[in-house]
């Protein structure tokens, strides 16, 4: 007998009601926001209705298993797998109508959005990049229409940036005359609800500035720490589900243990109950995202652009090498002394974490838009290191090594905006270091001692080939 597929009828639980929508379908998010959606005790109320990016894959993928995926959870002693039915419905991006129709609906509650660093479309002081010509097309199709415009106008239309389609949505959700609406980031980004709203009131600004008197009364935005390692899908998931679930999967996804949600925000429309599920609401976020985007993905772009010239390929293998291990824990002590919140038991979890035997969670995956990651994740402890007088080796040798990654070392560079991070260098390392400096740290610019430290430590790293 052949191998069913994963269909709800056969092994999920009945689609909820759409009242989430989610911008940027891809593996994180359905081990993290739909995980917890899945596991809160009204879950029979709240259903996603999930987009996928530019790539309408995810969408093709789990349009015919209804939405449904496994959830592998890999464990230092085993695997354990769970079938989440919380994705009512998945769309690709280019359902733009769709997205419009859920906008305008008074079900709606809460967006989430999991679109990356790049997906805000920020210039180098947040406000949002205008100059960016997907961004800049999007403003004009939306300016085109003009302020007298119906829904069916704006459904007729399409436009592809994240920020434009939130302003969008949110034009037509005023025409439909509904109220109150969430939007809650999902991204690794300081303050990720200040910093998308920052985006789409610009594209607010640039369009219909009316919309903002609108939105101030009925838009709430939320901020959010994240935090589940995720790594990408192999075949490998994919045939230990047909070997132990029975069915197959065309996408499932693989994660550790560990996951944490910590939120803070008005949710004026209503929320699942997320905090049944193991999130956390407080009333500051930051201390909480500086731990985690310091410690936890500093670590990991460090290990991303220094460790594959070492030679090693995964998180798991660069963590075990006593080198890699010291740059990571001098790092941690660097980034450490600038956070309200304790941290050292909570590098010790992070030790454990990324020595994961069954997580292959590969360097040059994070390795990805290092322009967007460097400036949030590095740039903080530099300079508040530097400007107390300090040479902070630890974070120096971050940004060392992604310098060495532009100039191609290790892992290929894959970045929203690789040319012009790849203009960075090209020539003397001396100069290389100073404008690699200058783009991370601008204030830190021409910092003598500091580019000659840079060149140093990158020295070392090519020294450990
Ligand atoms: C990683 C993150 O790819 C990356 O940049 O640092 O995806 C990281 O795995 C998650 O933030 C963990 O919560």
């Amino acid at each position: 007998m052949s191998t069913p597929p994963l269909t709800r009828a056969q092994f999920g639980r009945p689609a909820a009601p759409i009242r989430l929508v989610h911008i940027g379908l891809g593996n994180f998010t359905r081990a993290h926001q739909a995980w917890y959606t899945e596991h809160a005790d009204d879950h029979d109320e709240w259903g996603i209705a999930a987009f996928t990016g530019r790539r309408p894959t995810m969408a093709e993928l789990l349009g015919p298993q209804d939405g449904l995926y496994t959830l592998i959870t890999k464990g230092a002693d085993g695997n354990s797998f769970e079938v989440i039915s919380s994705v009512s419905v998945v769309h690709p991006a280019s359902d733009f109508a769709q997205l419009i129709d859920y906008f305008a609906s008074p079900d709606l509650a809460v967006v989430t959005s999991t679109v990356t660093e790049a997906g805000y479309y920020r210039a180098d002081d947040g406000s949002l990049d205008t100059d960016n010509a997907d961004v800049a097309a999007d403003l004009e199709t939306l300016r085109e229409l003009g302020s007298n415009v119906s829904i069916e106008e704006i459904k007729a239309t399409s436009v592809t940036t994240a920020p434009a389609r939130i302003l969008a949505g949110l034009l037509a959700r005023r025409i439909a005359g509904c109220e109150a609406l969430t939007i809650l980031p999902c991204d690794n980004i300081p303050d990720n609800g200040k910093a998308f709203s920052r985006v789409v009131k610009d594209a607010a600004r640039a369009v219909d500035p009316s919309v903002l008197d609108w939105a101030e009364k009925h838009v709430a935005w939320a901020t959010c720490m994240v935090d589940r390692i995720t790594p990408a899908t192999t075949d490998t998931e994919r045939e230990e589900c047909t070997k132990v679930q029975g069915y197959v999967d065309a996408s499932p996804v693989p994660t550790e243990p560990f996951t944490e949600w910590v939120i803070s925000g008005e949710f004026p429309a209503g929320r699942p109950n997320w905090e049944s599920a193991g999130a956390t609401i407080v009333d500051d976020v930051e201390p909480y995202e500086q731990r985690k985007l310091w410690m936890l993905n500093g670590s990991h772009s460090l290990m991303a652009y220094a460790a594959p010239i070492v030679g090693f390929e995964t998180v798991g293998d660069a963590i075990v090498d006593p080198t890699v291990r010291s740059w990571v824990d001098e790092w941690w002590a660097e980034a450490g002394s600038g956070l309200s919140v304790p941290w050292k038991e909570y590098a010790d979890a992070l030790v454990e974490r990324f020595e994961n035997p069954n997580i292959r969670h590969l360097l040059a995956q994070i390795a990805h838009d290092g322009s967007q990651k460097i400036p949030v994740r590095i740039a903080p402890t530099l300079k508040r290191l530097r400007e107390a007088g300090e040479m902070p080796t630890g974070a120096i040798r971050a940004v060392a090594a992604w310098m060495l990654h532009l100039q191609g070392h290790g892992a290929p560079v894959v970045d929203a905006s690789a040319d012009r991070v790849k203009a960075l260098v090209g020539n003397s390392v001396e100069k290389d270091a100073a404008t690699v400096l200058e783009y991370v740290v601008p204030s830190l610019a021409g910092d003598t001692e500091l580019i000659s430290a840079i060149v140093e430590a990158a020295n070392e790293i090519l020294s450990k080939k």
